[in-house]
């Protein structure tokens, strides 16, 4: 039962859930999830709490980036279902009272969506101006190295510009070559974007996830000219990412959006940009509910914070720095605005193998994990399998990896020597996205219940420790602590709306911080640490006696008598008392 928060949006106590498809449930044995098995696992969602289903692509694509190259915007890729199949799905799910959000994918499309393949076929081609086409950089021929328009590096390895034989100009793809920028600064585009997005809201979805939104606008000189990026040292391109985050006219694009999509539509729809760089003043502006930009936003600090030089180059976690950077959005949103609050996706190695401990500790350190993230002010999103504490892939050989990013990087640090195949095999392990995509385990049968045919990708050999099936007749699994963590949210308004205050912040073991809203207090205790580690906190009498209201390990070794008892290895605690 979720209280009502009268002067709060729904979405400040709703918890969010992620379903990347080509991994939850395949229905036709063909190995690749789809809606059918979406809606088969329903129940699961259902009983685990959550209020709002994510779904990340599932329209027509080519695959190139495992979806986020869209071929059609208003149809269903034929390996996931059909619309009869995506309408029947969204009929359940409200059905049982959640919402679902569907993933927009308009920074760019797939090279195969008819808009690109018009705007390829001439310079003169009406569509031309939809994409970011431009001539070889001044005295240079066209096709050869350094010819490139701006020395940008894409996201997915090499050059960000492809050169079309055809028409002798190159093409901004700021991800893989297959998914050529749309240019948003041409208002056919917007205004296409706008309709195709009021069809889905027309059929009944309730909001969108929206892939990297703040690239949309780029920085464009008087004569449409883009300029270089800085190269770092050693680097084989220019960084363009200050040159498209965040750009010049994406509040005015945010605002058009809201004003042709969501204005005077229903109330009940959730918005989240992901936004790679952004800051927390950007993130003010995006979601200040008075600028009617979108709800919340996904930042990215906290998930690069154990980056050395790149994503690839990992480093220990440093408690204090997570606790300086989640301080630091939590008061910056704390009166305008609003956070979002995850961990894991389908793009980041999963945080019990990153951040926690995915061996002895394994469910210890992921409902520590939950708890000091949950109980953060913003809103929650569970990654699919995250509830029961699946681990990363820890893969072996690079023909077990699958997604773009993860075997171009492995490409071109070898073509260019940067390192060995071991080294960047360990790196993968650590980083690659492809941790986070493996299916999901239903069960202890064959392919962990996920399908009946040949998986996609390599299912984690775990599966017979960690599926759904025994987590859900084990009242003391994650996946029931996740379930009374949702149910905390959903019933005492602290969570929701409480003022923020972070406590030991030196601490680099221990995560504590108070949440405190009328005469609710809680105290929210995390040992990040494989030692049992001491509760500082400066008035710890104050709160023997209080309720213990969550804890993931075996209560009963907990006494309340005069003060805090040290956390366990990797324990999470929540206290509630009354004040004032
Ligand atoms: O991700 C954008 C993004 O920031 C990621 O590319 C991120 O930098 C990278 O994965 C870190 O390793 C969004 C989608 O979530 C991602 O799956 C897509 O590949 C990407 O956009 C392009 O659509």
């Amino acid at each position: 039962m979720t209280v009502s928060l009268p002067d709060a949006p729904w979405w400040a106590s709703a918890v969010v859930y992620q379903v990347y498809p080509r991994s939850f449930a395949d229905s036709d044995g063909d190995g690749i999830g789809d809606l059918r098995g979406i809606a088969s696992k329903l129940d699961h969602l259902e009983l685990l709490g959550v209020d709002v289903i994510w779904l990340s692509p599932v329209y027509p694509s080519p695959q190139d980036d495992a979806g986020y190259d869209i071929s059609d915007y208003q149809g269903i890729d034929p390996t996931f279902g059909t619309l009869d199949d995506f309408d029947a799905l969204l009929a359940d799910v409200h059905a049982r009272g959640m919402k679902l959000v569907m993933d927009l994918v308009v920074n760019h499309t797939s090279d195969e969506h008819p808009w690109f393949v018009e705007s390829r076929s001439s310079q003169d081609h009406p569509k031309r101006d939809w994409y970011w086409w431009r001539p070889a950089r001044e005295g240079m021929e066209a096709g050869q190295p350094g010819a490139e328009p701006t020395n940008w590096g894409s996201a997915f390895s090499g050059s960000a510009w492809q050169h079309d034989e055809v028409t002798g100009e190159y093409y901004l793809h700021l991800f893989s070559r297959k998914q050529p920028d749309l240019n948003w600064e041409n208002p056919e585009v917007r205004e296409a974007l706008y309709a195709m997005m009021r069809w889905w809201l027309d059929r009944g979805v309730d909001g969108f996830r929206m892939d990297v939104i703040n690239f949309i606008s780029k920085d464009m000189a008087a004569d449409g000219s883009l300029p270089d990026g800085d190269v770092p040292d050693g680097g084989l391109f220019g960084n363009g990412r200050p040159h498209f985050t965040c750009g010049p006219r994406i509040h005015e694009f945010l605002q058009e959006m809201h004003r042709e999509v969501f204005a005077g539509r229903r109330s009940g729809l959730l918005t989240v940009g992901e936004m790679p760089g952004v800051t927390v003043d950007d993130a003010i502006l995006f979601t200040d509910p008075a600028r009617a930009e979108v709800d919340m936003v996904f930042q990215f600090e906290h998930v690069e914070l154990d980056h050395g030089a790149d994503k690839w180059d990992v480093r220990p976690l440093r408690l204090t720095d997570l606790k300086k950077s989640f301080g630091r959005w939590q008061l910056g949103l704390a009166d305008v605005g609003w956070n979002s609050l995850y961990w894991d996706n389908h793009d980041a190695p999963r945080a019990v193998s990153r951040f926690g401990d995915d061996g002895e500790f394994r469910e210890r350190s992921a409902t520590m994990l939950a708890t000091v993230l949950h109980l953060h002010r913003g809103t929650p999103y569970v990654y699919q399998g995250e509830e029961l504490g699946m681990t990363g892939a820890h893969f072996e050989r690079i023909d077990q990896y699958r997604d773009i990013e993860s075997l171009n990087h492995f490409a071109e640090a070898l073509e260019h020597g940067r390192a060995t195949e071991e080294s960047l095999l360990e790196a993968l392990r650590a980083s690659s996205r492809d941790n986070s995509r493996t299916p999901v385990q239903w069960d202890a049968t064959e392919n962990a219940g996920f399908t009946t045919g040949e998986p996609w990708i390599a299912v984690n050999p775990n599966y017979p420790e960690i599926n759904a099936a025994e987590q859900h007749d084990n009242p003391s699994s994650v996946f029931h602590f996740y379930r009374s963590l949702i149910t905390l949210r959903h019933a005492e308004p602290a969570v929701a709306l409480g003022d923020f205050t972070m406590l030991m912040p030196d601490d680099e073991a221990v995560y504590a911080f108070l949440r405190r809203h009328g005469q609710t207090e809680l105290l929210v205790l995390g040992n990040f640490s494989p030692e049992p580690r001491p509760v500082l906190i400066s008035d710890t009498a104050a709160w023997t006696g209080a309720q213990l209201v969550l804890c993931n390990i075996d209560s009963g070794a907990v006494t309340d008598d005069s003060s805090l008892p040290e956390l366990q290895p990797w324990e999470a605690r929540v206290y509630r008392r009354q004040v004032g």
